[in-house]
């Protein structure tokens, strides 16, 4: 068989797509009524992950603002989200180092009809918590993303 440029071609751009593919794409959201949509999130070990967070409230960021914070399994959330209350300057994220360490990764914190997203690669199965570290509100939004 003989490969013309044109065939290469075709095949490149197949290839390349088919690796864009392969990151796999989570969607959350929050609203006003401070709730994450979901309580679980799915992905499996060593697979690249882009989490999407989006903010589909309409009260104003410094009333009820939210992040999407991930964090390694077993953190203490109470201590963390209790923490993060003093870490306005820091997007709510805790700078004790005991507790920054626990972070894996975290959004900005969203006003309405804001979006942000966060890329992972988790090497380990497990299970990792995420809160949103407003004021507030982590012990109602939370969740836990299963790595498998
Ligand atoms: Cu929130």
């Amino acid at each position: 068989m003989k490969i013309t440029p044109t065939k290469l071609l075709a095949t490149i751009a197949l290839l390349a797509a088919t690796v864009m593919a392969t990151a796999k794409e989570l969607d959350i959201t929050a609203d006003d009524s401070m709730k994450f949509n979901l309580a679980e999130l799915h992905t499996d070990a060593g697979q690249e992950t882009t989490i999407i967070f989006t903010n589909l409230g309409k009260l104003p960021k410094a009333a009820m603002g939210h992040n999407f914070v991930l964090l390694k399994p077993g953190t203490d959330l109470a201590a963390f989200g209790n923490a993060a209350v003093a870490a306005a300057a820091n997007e709510y994220i805790p700078t004790q180092p005991e507790l920054a360490s626990q972070v894996v990764a975290h959004t900005k914190v969203l006003g309405p009809g804001e979006k942000d997203s966060i890329r992972i690669t988790l090497a380990e199965p497990g299970s990792y918590p995420y809160i949103c570290s407003f004021p507030g509100h982590w012990a109602l939004m939370k969740g836990v993303l299963v790595v498998k």
